[in-house]
């Protein structure tokens, strides 16, 4: 008899549990910006500018101040946050040009795969830059494919590669828009077609000049200079002051559609601010005390807002987890001249708040990234966390709140580390390895960094950024040291082996 109730009892509960689980799934929402510091947000401690968007995600959520994306770049950090992988494993995934084919394999689970399998319906909105179809040259006159629908997207809206690079599109379920059949896109990384006007022979055509040391003075499209030569699709072409309407509009049609789903959603929403060329929509213009690069962050906060209050308005608030982060950290002369490294300087702003270094660098502004966790229905708001926590554990932590296993002997560097990221538990990852832009990798281990010799500048003259490299080992010790000025290799020549042969243990796993 009283088996029976037991069964019953247990029968009970597990129904109960698994109408939880399809009711109850949160909806993920994973905000992506492209190239913000640390330092950038009012809520990590900026001044000259106010990101009250933002600012309210961490009041009503976590903040972490000992964050990683895995790369001081874009494609690499992309990669390892959409697959769980190291992207230094796996040769040609650096900054990619704009007609590269896809660099995530498509047979591996990925971060909107693990989604798919739980039952949600998956999109990516925004920048994409992880290359597009498997055939070279790109045919970009009709569906390029493999592209996100093959790396786990059930809908896609993107401009392929970075809003400096051609071909300057958007594409949606990875068909250009507004193309015409008379008028097909070719594109030429290497020579500029005939008959097309480029920046470089007519600058006097540059609203946004280009800065000659670094390129960006190829094809031109709305007055800017680009990288890369494109011909044709002149209806396709956007216009970069309505890039941020354009994807907060996708962004919020998704979560609609998503709803006439039924189905919880996951949608990456890759924000192409405030990467270069920064040329703010017309209400943007002017409006921080930071030039275009201040404008292009309120922005950005703007397009938080604007997700933020869709979800608001259509009562998802308090069950959807919201992740705020950047793909690698500031730079803020980056081919184009703005004014923008000047604005900074009046005002003392510091885009990568008291670390060194920044976009491309081995110091810790390359990877030291803001991360904001936001779930009203589970986690308090208000917190701070200073565990140490990396982009590329989304996946297996989003796996073990969805109940979905990883295929066994399926290699990736992703761990659950969901406690952490919802702020339960200050347990931090036993160490992080991160990627500067020459690949030279460094470690980080219980408050300790380790950066490997590498040759190249000390500073990187035109982004005027110091890269970290130096031919000698280095180590930090960042809980004392946080700004890496007092390199201790000499003084703790043991400490130095250890981590070199973790290193070296990690790369070979
Ligand atoms: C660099 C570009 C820079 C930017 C970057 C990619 C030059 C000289 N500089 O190579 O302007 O496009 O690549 O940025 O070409 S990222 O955020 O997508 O990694
Ligand atoms: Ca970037």
């Amino acid at each position: 008899m009283q088996k029976k109730w037991m069964f019953t009892a247990i029968l009970a509960w597990s129904l109960l549990s698994g109408f939880c689980q399809t009711t109850n799934r949160p909806n993920v929402l994973v905000i992506y910006t492209d190239d913000l510091g640390y330092g950038d947000l009012s809520c990590n401690g900026a001044t000259a500018i106010a990101t009250p968007n933002i600012d309210r995600l961490a009041q009503n959520g976590v903040n972490f101040s000992n964050a990683h994306a895995t790369a001081s770049t874009c494609t690499p950090s992309r990669y390892s946050l959409l697959s769980g992988r190291y992207a230094w494993r796996k040769k040609g995934t650096n900054i990619l040009p704009g007609d590269a084919n896809l660099v995530i394999p498509t047979d591996i689970t990925t971060l909107p795969k693990v989604f798919q399998q739980a039952g949600y319906v998956t999109g990516v909105v925004g920048k994409w830059h992880l290359g597009l179809g498997n055939q070279s040259p790109v045919d970009w006159n009709k569906e390029v494919t493999p592209g996100p629908r093959e790396v786990g997207f059930d809908y896609s809206f993107i401009f392929p590669a970075t809003a400096d690079r051609v071909p300057t599109i958007f594409m949606e379920n990875q068909r250009a828009i507004g193309l015409e059949e008379k008028d097909p896109i070719a594109v030429d990384y290497h020579k500029a077609f005939p008959g097309e006007l480029t920046g470089k022979e007519h600058p006097e055509l540059l609203k946004q000049p280009n800065d000659p040391r670094q390129g960006h003075d190829g094809h031109i499209v709305n007055g800017i200079g680009r990288i890369g030569f494109m011909q044709g699709g002149k209806r396709s072409e956007w216009t970069d002051e309505e890039l941020g309407y354009v994807f907060n509009n996708k962004a919020v049609d998704f979560i609609d559609q998503s709803l006439k789903s039924k189905k919880p959603f996951f949608l990456y929403y890759a924000i192409h601010n405030i990467h270069v060329p920064r040329m703010p929509g017309t209400e943007f213009k002017g409006k921080s005390r930071l030039g275009y690069r201040g404008d292009v962050i309120l922005e950005m906060d703007h397009s938080v807002g604007v997700v933020m209050n869709a979800l608001k308005e259509r009562g998802l608030l308090k069950n959807t987890i919201v992740i705020f982060s950047s793909d690698n950290g500031p730079v803020l002369n980056d081919g184009y001249i703005d004014q923008s490294a000047e604005a900074a300087a009046t005002l003392h702003h510091k885009a990568a708040g008291i670390y060194r270094g920044g976009k491309y660098s081995a110091f810790e502004a390359g990877t030291r990234v803001p991360f904001i966790v936001q779930w009203p229905a589970k986690v308090a708001g208000g917190k701070k966390s200073a565990a140490l926590v990396s982009q590329i554990d989304l996946m297996a932590s989003f796996a073990a709140l969805l109940n979905v296993k990883l295929p066994k002997g399926e290699f990736t560097d992703s761990r659950n580390y969901l406690s952490t990221l919802t702020g339960q538990t200050a347990t931090h990852r036993d160490y992080i390895v991160e990627q500067p832009a020459n690949s030279a990798l460094c470690i980080v281990k219980d408050g300790w960094k380790y950066l490997s010799p590498s040759k190249g500048p000390a500073l990187m003259g035109a982004v005027n950024i110091e890269t970290g490299y130096s031919p000698e080992d280095q180590l930090y010790d960042l809980n004392k040291d946080p700004g890496e000025r007092t390199n201790l290799a000499a003084k703790y020549p043991q400490r130095v082996q250890e981590l070199k042969a973790l290193l070296e243990k990690i790369k070979a796993e």
